[in-house]
């Protein structure tokens, strides 16, 4: 950690304008975690709470110059990647990266085709496979692991810790397989390269949803910049982002799927 005791983190993520997710939300995240937060832009988008109506992937040269421009000069002690939009913007991800010195890299990858995956879905797919030996820690849902693994979506634990065990295989020194998406509790699935662990969670009511997942990674890699270790950094994260969904009616942001309130602990109402 840097001298001074506040650690620094910074997402590598798309921008959603409306404030849930990406790097809006990630920078959110490491304030209302007690992180100095950074963010370098690899797409723009435009949507809100409703929908996505627009993805347009930076040039790879711009999103490259930024991490350098960031690692040239900043300690960097947790790094959180997310959508990449465009496998030539994911190339330079990895490259920068690989040259720099990234600690505590948490990758959360976007593979979903409403934000842009789809027109480069292969491409995508194999550029973040290259990204998996650069990370500590991969966070894919059911459907993303799915995708990774090439097989149908798990159903169950065990299904999921195969497909972690297998991200663990391609490089990525630990998986956690999520499962929001389970029916019943849902309940997280952590291969670290040697064991299995489950964290079970609560559902919490609320359709205000966006940008959960961006949520989750990034307070993972807060926890790991203020110096937890992985389990320890993943269950606190839970129990935040637990808090943040509770308390998200409270914002009731837009009219659609309106983001988690992040700073639930620290606002007076
Ligand atoms: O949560 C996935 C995600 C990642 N990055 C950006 C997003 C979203 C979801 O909306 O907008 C920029």
């Amino acid at each position: 950690m840097s001298a001074r005791n506040i650690p620094n983190v910074l997402s590598i993520a798309g921008s959603d304008p409306s404030g849930g997710a990406g790097v809006q939300a990630d920078i959110k995240t490491f304030s209302a975690l007690s992180c100095y937060g950074m963010g370098v832009i690899t797409a723009l988008t435009a949507q809100n709470t409703r929908g996505v109506s627009l993805v347009h992937a930076v040039p790879a040269e711009i999103a490259a110059a930024q991490i350098d421009a960031i690692f040239s000069d900043i300690a960097v002690d947790a790094v959180k990647i997310g959508m990449l939009a465009d496998p030539g913007v994911a190339d330079a991800v990895a490259n920068s990266l690989a040259q720099g010195k990234a600690r505590n890299v948490v990758f959360d990858p976007v593979l979903d085709p409403t934000l842009g995956a789809s027109a480069n879905a292969v491409g995508l797919l194999e550029a973040a496979r290259r990204i998996l030996p650069l990370v500590d820690l991969v966070t894919p849902n059911l459907q993303e692991a799915a995708a990774f693994a090439g097989a149908p979506q798990a159903r169950d634990t065990e299904e999921m810790a195969a497909q972690a065990r297998a991200l663990v295989e391609r490089g990525a020194k630990a998986a956690l397989v999520t499962g929001g998406h389970l029916a019943g509790e849902p309940i997280d699935v952590l291969f670290d390269g040697s064991k299995v662990r489950l964290f079970r969670g609560k559902r919490i009511e609320t359709r205000h949803t966006h940008g959960t997942g961006c949520a989750l990674s990034s307070a993972i890699a807060a926890h790991l910049a203020h110096g937890a270790g992985l389990v320890e950094a993943i269950a606190a994260a839970k129990d935040w982002l637990e808090g943040a969904l509770a308390a998200a009616d409270a914002l009731r942001v837009g009219g659609g799927n309106g983001p988690p309130h992040h700073f639930f602990a620290l606002w007076r109402q």
